[in-house]
């Protein structure tokens, strides 16, 4: 019986500790503009696909946001807000040039949807104006942040446990680090071209 009891309580403990969750905090220093953090592959994990659809808008010739964030399965959606007409393509996601896709043209107002099931940096452009270039950063975790304007970042509510952290940052060499997360983590990067 009471060896039953003790074998209870471990099993107990170690549900609780599974359930525990803390933010990664962390600062990424050393080139102007923001950066992209998350936690890479988690091996055994998949996620659900994200239900929200972010939209990526051409505006004022500019691709609005410059960089976006998404987790692994989320659809996008293009639109147009000029009067003119706008192209989105891309020519790999990652290294994989395989992943590269042209979503076509279309006029003000239309949206075109696309889901990335694959993780990577797709970095957008428009033949028509050869000058406008966006990032999609699709992490393969839904653990994921943008730096903001002094370089810090906070992944929210990432479970206990050990992990790979990668930064990404326009120009510059990607970063990985592991982080352990017991109640929170923390980690900062330093980054050169
Ligand atoms: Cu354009």
């Amino acid at each position: 019986m009471k060896l039953k009891t003790l074998i209870l309580v471990v099993v107990m403990a170690g549900l609780c500790t599974v359930a525990w969750a803390g933010d990664i905090e962390g600062k990424v220093t050393g080139m102007k503009g923001h950066s992209v953090v998350y936690v890479d592959t988690i091996a055994g994990k998949t996620f659900p696909a994200p239900k929200e659809h972010p939209v990526m808008d051409q505006k004022g010739l500019m691709f609005t946001p410059h960089i976006m964030a998404v987790q692994q399965g989320a659809t996008v959606e293009f639109l147009n807000s000029d009067s003119v007409q706008h192209n989105v393509f891309w020519t790999a996601i990652g290294a994989d040039k395989k992943a590269g896709h042209n979503l076509g043209t279309w006029p003000k107002g239309e949206k075109r949807p696309f889901t990335f099931d694959k993780a990577g940096v797709v970095p957008l452009l428009c033949n028509v104006h050869p000058e406008m270039a966006a990032y999609i950063i699709v992490s393969p975790t839904p653990y994921f942040a943008e730096t903001d304007d002094a370089g810090n970042y906070k992944i929210k509510d990432v479970p206990d446990g050990s992990y790979t952290l990668t930064v990404w940052h326009e120009g510059a060499k990607n970063q990985s680090k592991p982080v352990a997360v017991s109640g929170g983590g923390k980690a900062d990067f330093t980054l050169s071209k």
